[in-house]
């Protein structure tokens, strides 16, 4: 019986992918280290200070700071991003996910977030939609990080629901890793061949319909 959704957010709900790029590659500049967009793939899904860690490498530079300064840099990164989503809309919201959000609140279904981002609350408050969400769970409230199943446990112990009666929905490899972990039904959205751990997968946000998914779940 399907009881619950639980939804990553970037990548998935919106995609604030494009913003966490622009806020990274301008802090990499400013450290001397080229930063692309293919780059900026390997990161989704991945908490600020892994990140920062990420970057620092790819520019050879792992030992060059001192995690006073790390965290100074992080925390640059993440004021200009804060700019960035302030002018966020509802307009934001990837195809199909408002009716699909709507779809589920009529058939009681429970709607959970588990999102790597401590910005999570500002996103799904500036995309117009708090309203859905039942309970919202992101990295401050959780120990670990995905591929850790923790955050999608969390979320359903919160929801009082067992895990085998969810839905995960994640964009990255590791996400989908994580809803497996946690021994829930696992939707991919993206790249078959990336997200292939999933038991479900669709290219974008528009296939992720009501139906669809309760098909899959079921079947
Ligand atoms: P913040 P998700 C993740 O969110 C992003 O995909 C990832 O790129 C980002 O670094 C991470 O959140 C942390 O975000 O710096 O705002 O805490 O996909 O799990 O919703
Ligand atoms: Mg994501």
């Amino acid at each position: 019986q399907l009881n619950a959704v639980i939804f990553d957010l970037d990548g998935v709900i919106t995609d604030t992918a494009e913003y966490h790029f622009i806020a990274w590659k301008q802090l990499a500049e400013q450290l001397g280290i080229t930063f692309d967009r293919a780059f900026n793939e390997q990161l989704k899904g991945v908490s600020r200070m892994e990140s920062l860690e990420r970057i620092l490498a790819l520019g050879g530079q792992t030992d060059r700071y001192t995690m006073a300064e790390k965290e100074a840099l992080a925390h640059q990164k993440n004021e200009h991003y804060k700019q960035l989503i302030a002018r966020m809309t509802p307009d934001d919201l990837l195809p199909g996910m408002l009716d699909l959000l709507r779809e589920l609140k009529r058939q009681n279904i429970k709607i959970g977030l588990a999102s790597a981002s401590k910005n999570a609350f500002t996103v799904i408050e500036r995309l117009g939609i708090r309203e859905y969400f039942d309970t919202i769970v992101d990295a401050a409230k959780v120990q670990n990080s995905k591929p850790h199943p923790e955050i999608f446990l969390t979320a359903a112990e919160q929801l009082r629901v067992d895990p085998s009666t969810c839905i995960g929905v994640e964009d990255a490899q590791a996400g989908v890793a994580a809803i497996k972990a946690a021994n829930m039904f696992a939707i991919g959205v993206g790249d078959k061949e990336a997200l292939k751990e999933a038991d479900y997968i669709v290219e974008t946000t528009a296939d992720l319909t009501y139906d669809a998914i309760v098909r899959a779940f079921y079947r």
